[in-house]
């Protein structure tokens, strides 16, 4: 029984492993898929989320901060004073407070700002393997 466990445990660990090396693939491949340009001049918050120009958390079609970006031929400073997404708050406001200018119900003064997906499941992949550690550390199999 206690060499399930055990076993148990070392799979438990892999699994989390694994995790966390898929959602750290998954969130280069996202930065690497936008325009790098683009991507440079953001605040570091909203590196690698997708939804600053896209309508879903995973890319997809653009939004109006997406379509505006595309219409001022991709010059990020011609979009600073315009408010892509109509709710009040120019594009500069949001960039800099980290919320989504192409997303209405993300605004600098709302809990939905703009969160990174990629990083949020990394640092739960991590939190997952401490404890799977700490667990195994606290309940040695018996040798
Ligand atoms: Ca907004």
């Amino acid at each position: 029984m206690l060499e399930t466990k055990g076993k148990q445990t070392t799979i438990y660990l892999l699994f989390s492993l694994m995790i966390f090396m898929l959602v750290t693939n998954s969130s280069s491949t996202t930065e690497s898929r936008a325009i790098p340009e683009y991507v440079r001049e953001l605040p570091k918050a909203l590196k690698g989320v997708c939804k600053v120009c896209h309508v879903r958390a995973s890319g997809g079609p653009l939004n109006s901060y997406g379509d505006d970006f595309e219409s001022s031929g991709r010059r990020t400073s011609a979009l600073n004073d315009l408010d892509s997404d109509a709710d009040g708050f120019s594009n500069a406001e949001e960039l800099a407070a980290g919320s989504l200018p192409g997303d209405q119900d993300s605004t600098p003064t709302s809990k939905n700002k703009g969160i990174n997906l990629y990083l949020l499941m990394g640092g739960a992949s991590v939190l997952l393997i401490i404890a799977s550690v700490a667990f195994r550390a606290r309940n040695p199999p018996d040798s």
